[in-house]
């Protein structure tokens, strides 16, 4: 099984990179958290993929980007599954959500899309993109948009049917229970994604045994950054002061380094020496 967690920015993808993780999660729900936006397609296509091109470029672990519901039709989903395969993305998850989506933990109605849209998305990217290893992963919401596990069922052998290099079945519930049913029923043959958030206390060990290939942990990086800077924030404030803190917080050499602030030091002495002054 493969252990997929969530990134916001370029120096959590490569907190969990230096960690060990396999895969990032680039997660509508955190990206748009940092950008002070909601969770439904407030976040344009083009800036997501701004968002995401310093993750990229910072880390060699693969990224999948979680597209949403492809922010349009299959000609709008194809063009930016082409750009995110040119941003050196190794996949994009789409969900069959109506455009535009809301955020699955989100006390309201979940519109699902029907599902030949939905498929006709998957084929269009799976037929433009050029890195045969390229990926996109289909997302059924049937679950969390209370459809029956037929119409979950259904879904997601249409989706592999069209071509989905994975599936991702989701669930809001506190218990893993629908999940269970869900990999008991299907019949499917390419790999099964989940994301345990809000069951997240069942054992991992769990998820093995019902055939799940890969575990997204969807926003855990940008929660605990959350809590984090709340804690710290509320201690400089009480105390009008920083001291203290040192010890408990990264220091700034180490975010130097993790920035690889060194290779720039040599290049500066390579192309840029400082020169002894003439007289
Ligand atoms: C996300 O992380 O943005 C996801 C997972 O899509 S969830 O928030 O559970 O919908
Ligand atoms: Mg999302």
């Amino acid at each position: 099984m493969s252990f997929i967690v969530e990134a916001h920015n370029a120096l959590a993808a490569k907190l969990a990179e230096r960690t060990g993780f396999e895969a990032i999660w680039a997660s509508s729900l955190t990206l748009s958290a940092t950008m002070g936006l909601r969770d439904a397609n407030e976040l344009t296509w083009t800036q997501v993929l701004s968002l995401v091109e310093p993750m990229t470029d910072f880390i060699q672990t693969p990224v999948l980007l979680d597209a949403d519901s492809g922010y349009g039709d299959f000609n709008i989903f194809a063009r930016f599954a082409k750009k995110a395969e040119a941003r050196g993305i190794a996949g994009v998850c789409i969900e069959d959500k109506a455009f535009p989506k809301r955020n699955s933990f989100a006390k309201t109605r979940h519109a699902l899309e029907d599902t030949s849209s939905f498929t006709a998305k998957i084929k269009a990217a799976k037929d433009g993109q050029t890195d045969p290893n390229f990926c996109v992963v289909a997302r059924t919401e049937a679950l969390v948009a209370g459809a029956s596990m037929d119409e979950a069922l259904a879904r997601a052998n249409a989706y592999e049917a069209a071509g989905a290099d994975a599936l991702f079945v989701h669930s809001k519930q506190a218990t893993a229970t629908e999940i269970q049913e869900f990999t008991r029923q299907w019949g499917g043959t390419i790999p099964l994604i989940i994301a345990p958030t809000t069951y997240a206390s069942t054992p991992t060990a769990d998820f093995e045994a019902m055939g799940v290939s890969a575990v997204i942990w969807a926003n855990h990086a940008l929660r605990a950054a959350t809590a984090s800077m709340e804690q710290v924030y509320g201690e400089i404030f009480a105390a009008k002061s920083v001291a203290g803190l040192e010890g408990r917080i990264t220091p700034v050499q180490d975010l130097l380094a993790l920035t690889q602030t060194d290779e720039l030091l040599d290049a500066e002495q390579k192309y840029a020496p400082v020169k002894p002054k003439v007289r």
